[in-house]
Parts: C-alpha cells; sequence; structure tokens
C-alpha cells in the first residue's frame, strides 16, 4: 500500500464517526482505502456497544474509542483535535454507514484549493437521493437561510459529507457544535461567521449498507423545530467566539497545505492495528488539550 508520504492524500485525514456501525464500518474502511490510495482513517467510535472498534480495528482504521457517546458533532471534534496535533492539513467527514461514496472525496478536496469548507450536497444533481416530508421542507427553509449568511448557494445544508481545509480544521477543532445537529447546520454557520469561504459539489447518495439509521420517524417530525433552536443560537452567540488567527478571508490555502504537510502525519492506514485506550473527553465536549485515546 501507499506510504502517506508519498501517498496523493498525504494531508488529509478521513474521519468516520461511528455509533453501533458493526455491520457496516469495514466495508467503508475498505473502500476508502481502495479508492483513496495511502490516505489516513480515524474511525471515531462514540460508545458503541456493538463490535464497532474491534471490526474497524481489524480493517486498517485507526480508532478513537469514546467510553461514552458524545454524538456526531462531539465525535468529529475529536476527529479534528486529532488531525490538529498529527499534522493533517484537511478532514473529511465519511459516514460509516456506506452511504457517502469515497469515490466523490477527490473533487471536494480539489475545492479544498479555493475554499475552507466544501459540502458534498445531495440535491445538486447527482444520484436520486430523495428526503420527505418534514425534513424535506425544513433542508429547504434551512438551505436559503445559510446560503444567504455563507453568501452562496447551498442546496443540502444537512449533509455529513464534508471536507475541512486547514482554517477550517484549525477552527472546529475548538468550536465544532456538539448539540443535535449542531455538527450540521451550527457548523456551517459557526465556519461562515468566521469568514470561512464555503461551497459544494454535488454527490450521490447511497442507501446505508447495514444497521440503523439514527433517525426515525419522530426524530424527523421535531426536525425543523430543533433546526430552528440550533440556528438561532448559532447566530446569537458572538462573533468573536469563533475568531482563529488568521481567519479573515481564505486567499493562500495551499500555501498553508504545503507548509503543514512538512509535518507528516502519523496515522497509516497499513499501520497494525492496537489496542485502544481511553484517556475520554469531558462528558458534553472534549476539551481542546485532551486528546482522546487512538489506536496505532
Ligand atoms: N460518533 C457518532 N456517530 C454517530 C452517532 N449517531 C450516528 N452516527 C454516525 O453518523 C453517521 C450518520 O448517521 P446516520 O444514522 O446514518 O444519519 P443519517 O444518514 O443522517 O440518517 C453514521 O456514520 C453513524 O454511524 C453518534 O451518536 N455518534
Ligand atoms: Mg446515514
Amino acid at each position: 500500500m501507499t506510504s502517506p508520504a508519498t501517498s496523493h492524500y498525504a494531508g488529509t485525514l478521513i474521519v468516520m464517526p461511528a455509533f453501533h456501525e458493526e455491520a457496516s464500518v469495514a466495508a467503508v474502511v475498505h473502500e476508502v482505502y481502495t479508492k483513496l490510495p495511502g490516505i489516513a482513517v480515524l474511525v471515531v467510535d462514540d460508545g458503541s456497544t456493538d463490535a464497532t472498534t474491534e471490526v474497524a480495528r481489524a480493517a486498517g482504521a485507526k480508532v478513537a474509542t469514546l467510553p461514552f457517546n458524545l454524538g456526531v458533532g462531539g465525535a468529529m471534534r475529536v476527529g479534528f483535535k486529532y488531525a490538529l496535533e498529527n499534522g493533517f492539513d484537511n478532514v473529511v467527514q465519511v459516514d460509516s454507514d456506506g452511504q457517502h461514496d469515497p469515490a466523490s472525496v477527490p473533487a471536494l478536496l480539489e475545492q479544498l484549493a479555493t475554499h475552507d469548507l466544501v459540502l458534498g450536497a445531495r440535491f445538486a444533481g447527482e444520484g436520486e437521493y430523495e428526503a420527505r416530508g418534514p425534513r424535506a421542507w425544513a433542508m429547504k427553509v434551512l438551505a436559503a437561510i445559510l446560503s444567504r449568511t455563507a453568501k452562496t448557494t447551498l442546496t443540502d445544508t444537512t449533509s455529513g459529507f464534508k471536507a475541512s481545509g486547514p482554517r477550517a480544521v484549525a477552527l472546529f477543532a475548538e468550536h465544532y457544535p456538539a448539540e443535535y445537529l449542531g455538527d450540521t447546520i451550527e457548523a456551517l454557520v459557526i465556519a461562515a461567521r468566521a469568514g470561512m469561504s464555503i461551497t459544494q459539489v454535488p454527490v450521490a447518495m447511497r442507501p446505508r449498507a447495514g444497521g440503523v439509521p439514527s433517525h426515525n420517524f419522530v426524530k424527523s417530525a421535531v426536525y425543523l423545530a430543533r433546526a430552528g433552536v440550533a440556528l438561532v443560537f448559532s447566530y446569537i452567540r458572538p462573533k468573536s467566539v469563533y475568531r482563529i488567527s488568521g481567519a479573515a478571508s481564505n486567499t493562500a490555502p495551499s500555501t498553508a497545505v504545503s507548509t503543514a504537510v512538512s509535518t507528516a502525519p502519523s496515522a497509516a492506514p497499513s499501520a497494525a492495528p492496537s489496542a485502544a485506550t481511553s484517556t475520554a473527553p469531558s462528558a458534553q465536549t472534549p476539551s481542546p488539550t485532551q486528546t482522546p485515546g487512538v489506536t496505532s
């Protein structure tokens, strides 16, 4: 297998949030390695009681095993912190259920040359993914509001398929929201308000490969109300909270990439997996000074 130092994807870390995904996580890890040779993968097992950690590790991924459930946002913040501390410039979230096709990752990464945050958008002409009922309605309203904030047309603001460049990784390692839905909607508001440049590329979305979705009918029914509240809170917070050094505009992200690449990533997909330790982050929000146990 190509080593990360020579891989085309040397500066990029795939972060896979996983909760009870023993049925599909291995296939996703294998598919990522096949379609993106040499890329590093960190699975964040968020307190699963099934064999998610063992299965992901056996598939060759690094695994951060959290002792209790933080939610997707909390798990992703662990991933961003790990990326920052291990010299990765870019983070791409790929879900562990097989819905995100790793073949779309190069298209997302390409846009990081000129943007800080790239969304894989499901309704931008690719694939046949369709949301229905209140969830679909909420998504349209959110897209309209967030497009204004981000100053670009965003059609799928709740997509988890996202690529973050160096400035967004630094921001999200500190400020990625852990609240319900915060990892999608609020994260976009935070990025836009911190001066990040955001864009989207069309992606196809597949059905889950196994396991059960975390959203059910009841959750979908309250989606609009909770999303509205999440949105209000993210706008209320003072902008200064989200300031990171040099966050005024994204003028030279590629320079930042080449600088940071020299600190070679320590995560190698081919590295032999070992036992997870758990120096757990605090209950709601992983502390910026703590790194959770990651197998290496
Ligand atoms: N870390 C973490 N991941 C989660 C949690 N709930 C769901 N996920 C993961 O997030 C991704 C998307 O979840 P899913 O249930 O498929 O949501 P949907 O695709 O929006 O319906 C999958 O990889 C799940 O394993 C959670 O509580 N913590
Ligand atoms: Mg899913």
